[in-house]
Formats: structure tokens, C-alpha cells, sequence
């Protein structure tokens, strides 16, 4: 048979070969068969030197329209292959949108976050601007720079958590005290809410929990201010009528210093567990910006004088909702979460 009869016959070869396939690796193999470099169209294309001119030209046109027709039908059954892929997949995976939806409780926004916002807002309208750092601090920014130096026994209070490349888990929201000053110049006033960490667990004790750091550098600024913007934002928060006390306290960071304690919203002050039977509870600490936290960030202590504070968030929200035991705020005990619904 001569070469042009044999290409002829190749062609309806190739017809029937390709009608009933389903499968891409015998489509590639077809390919390869046909096209590839000892394949039979290939092999007829290079035989064509043999031949006299004119046939040349003639079998070449020949042997290149099979190559078209080959690379063509391949091309429309690969598009039919994944076509078919395709609607398989979709008839496999048919949602019936139509089904009734499984029901579940319409969830409550949770008390820490509800406070947190809350507090937020009201430092907020008094001009306080929000800030915030991260919780895996430096050592330098969690106490050196706050006037607590190493072997320093402050470093005692906050029992801490630290990572093994030499920074740690941030004990309080004060680091972003020293991030603030760092970046920005007096006057300033901010506050900074987030996630702090202590080797702690007891009914009023969390070893996760949340502060509202809040400082105010300006020239003058005096412990009268301090007392000034806690009275306002405690009355925002629990009213007039509950009982409220500063008390003399010591931090490092802050000279002179104070906590305050709100009446035992749970036993009404007549003692219980969650105020260790005293009718308090201590939700802050403040008090003024000690200079040697100034001259760490290089601010004037002669020029300027500041206060600072930390909230703790779970205190507040407990005494405001009378809750219990501080570990209920976070075991997720949808029982306990649902009876926030619509308090927010
Ligand atoms: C501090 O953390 C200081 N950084 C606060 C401060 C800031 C003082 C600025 C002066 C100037 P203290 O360890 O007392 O202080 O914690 C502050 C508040 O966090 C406490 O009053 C308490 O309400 C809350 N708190 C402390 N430890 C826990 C804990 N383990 N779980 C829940 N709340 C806690």
C-alpha cells in the first residue's frame, strides 16, 4: 500500500478509535501513539524525504490535514471528558435548598466582650483615643521599662508565662503604656483592652483574662484628674448606687498608687466566695506615672506628669452580672453563654 493509501486508512483508524473513549489516560495514549516522536503520524511526515517532489507536497498536505484532524478530535473529546466530569460532580453534590434548616439557639453576645466594648466607649467620649500591642511581649516592655528590673521582687506579682525564645506572654495591658509613649508625644490620652496572662486559677482568678490599660500625659496632670475619670466611668458603668473605695496600693509604674474595690454585687456585702467574705471586690489599679518610666521613654518628668490604670474586664463583668465563679466566662457552656441574649 503506498504512503497516501496508508494515511487514508490511518484516518478512519483514528475515527474509530477515539468514538468510544471516556477515559483521559487512554486519550493520552492515542496521542502519544499517533503524535508522539515514534508515533505512526510523525513517522509518515519524516518518510517524506523519500519521496519525489511533487508527491512530496501532496502527501505532506495529506499527512498534515490527518495531524489537524487528530489534534482537533482530541481537543473536542477532552472538552466532552471534563464536560461529563463536570455533571457528574454536580449531580453528586445537588443541595435540595428546599429542606427545612436544622434549628439551633439564636446565640448571646458574651458578657466580657459586651463590658469591654461598653468600657471602650466610654473612654472614648471623654477623648480618649484606643491603642493596642501584642500579647507576646518583650521582657524589656513588660517590666524593665515599667521600673520593675530583673530579680526586682515585683516581678513576683504576676506569676508569668514565658515563651522559649526569651519574650513572654504578657503579664498586663501596661507594656502598651511604654509602646505609646515610645510612638507618640504628650499631650496624649488612650486606652488599650486586650488579653493578658498569669499563672493564676481561683473563683476570681483566670489564667487568661482581660485588662483596659488607660494613660494620660500632659503638663499638670494630677491625681485629682485621675479620680475625676474614674468617678465618671465607674458611675457609667454601675450606676450611683453602689459602693465604691480607693484604696493605697504599691505598683512599680505608678507612685503614688491606688486600687479601687466595688461592693459585692453577688452577697450585697455580707460576705461570700467571690469577695473572700470582705463585700469587695478589686476591679483597678492606678495612680501616677512614676518618673523612671518617663526617663525610660524619654519623656521630661519635669515637664510632664501623667496617670495611668488597669481595669480587669471579668471583675467588672462579674460584679454587673452577679456571676459567680470567673471560670464559667469561659467554659462555653451554652447554658450559662444563652442567658446574656439581649444584653448587649
Ligand atoms: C496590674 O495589672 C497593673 N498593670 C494595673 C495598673 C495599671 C496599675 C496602670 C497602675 C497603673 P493588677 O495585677 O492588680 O495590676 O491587675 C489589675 C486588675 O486586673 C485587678 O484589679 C483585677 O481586677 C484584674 N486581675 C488581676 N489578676 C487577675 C486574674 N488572674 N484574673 C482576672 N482578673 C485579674
Amino acid at each position: 500500500m503506498d504512503i497516501k493509501a496508508q494515511l487514508l486508512q490511518l484516518k478512519e483508524e483514528i475515527k474509530k478509535e477515539v468514538q468510544g473513549i471516556f477515559d483521559e489516560k487512554v486519550l493520552n495514549e492515542i496521542k502519544v501513539k499517533y503524535l508522539g516522536k515514534k508515533g505512526l503520524i510523525t513517522s509518515a511526515l519524516k518518510s517524506l524525504g523519500s519521496l519525489s517532489p511533487e508527491e512530496r507536497k501532496e502527501v505532506g498536505q495529506l499527512a498534515n490535514s490527518i495531524k489537524e484532524f487528530l489534534e482537533e478530535t482530541l481537543k473536542a473529546k477532552q472538552e466532552e471528558i471534563e464536560k461529563k466530569k463536570l455533571e457528574e460532580i454536580l449531580r453528586k453534590e445537588r443541595l435540595d435548598i428546599s429542606l427545612p434548616a436544622e434549628w439551633f439557639e439564636p446565640s448571646a453576645s458574651h458578657p466580657v466582650l459586651t463590658t469591654l466594648k461598653e468600657i471602650t466607649e466610654i473612654f472614648k467620649s471623654m477623648g480618649f483615643t484606643v491603642e493596642s500591642g501584642p500579647e507576646v511581649e518583650y521582657e524589656d516592655y513588660n517590666f524593665t521599662m515599667l521600673n520593675i528590673p530583673e530579680h526586682h521582687p515585683a516581678r513576683d506579682m504576676q506569676d508569668t508565662f514565658y515563651t522559649s525564645n526569651g519574650m513572654l506572654l504578657r503579664t498586663h495591658t501596661s507594656p502598651v503604656q511604654i509602646r505609646s509613649m515610645l510612638k507618640k508625644k504628650p499631650p496624649f490620652a488612650i486606652v488599650a483592652p486586650g488579653r493578658v496572662y498569669r499563672k493564676d486559677m481561683d473563683p476570681t482568678h483566670s489564667p487568661m483574662f482581660h485588662q483596659i490599660e488607660g494613660l494620660m500625659v500632659d503638663k499638670n496632670v494630677s491625681f485629682k484628674d485621675l479620680k475625676g475619670i474614674l468617678k465618671i466611668f465607674l458611675e457609667n458603668i454601675f450606676g450611683n448606687n453602689i459602693p465604691i473605695r480607693f484604696r493605697p496600693s504599691y505598683f512599680p509604674f505608678t507612685e503614688p498608687s491606688a486600687e479601687v474595690d466595688v461592693g459585692c454585687t453577688v452577697c450585697k456585702g455580707k460576705g461570700c466566695r467571690v469577695c473572700k467574705n470582705t463585700g469587695w471586690l478589686e476591679i483597678l489599679g492606678c495612680g501616677m506615672v512614676d518618673p523612671n518610666v518617663f526617663k525610660a521613654v524619654g519623656i521630661d518628668p519635669e515637664e510632664y506628669t501623667g496617670f495611668a490604670f488597669g481595669l480587669g474586664i471579668e471583675r467588672i463583668a462579674m460584679l454587673r452580672y452577679q456571676i459567680t465563679d470567673i471560670r464559667l466566662l469561659f467554659t462555653n457552656d451554652l447554658r450559662f453563654n444563652l442567658q446574656f441574649r439581649g444584653i448587649e
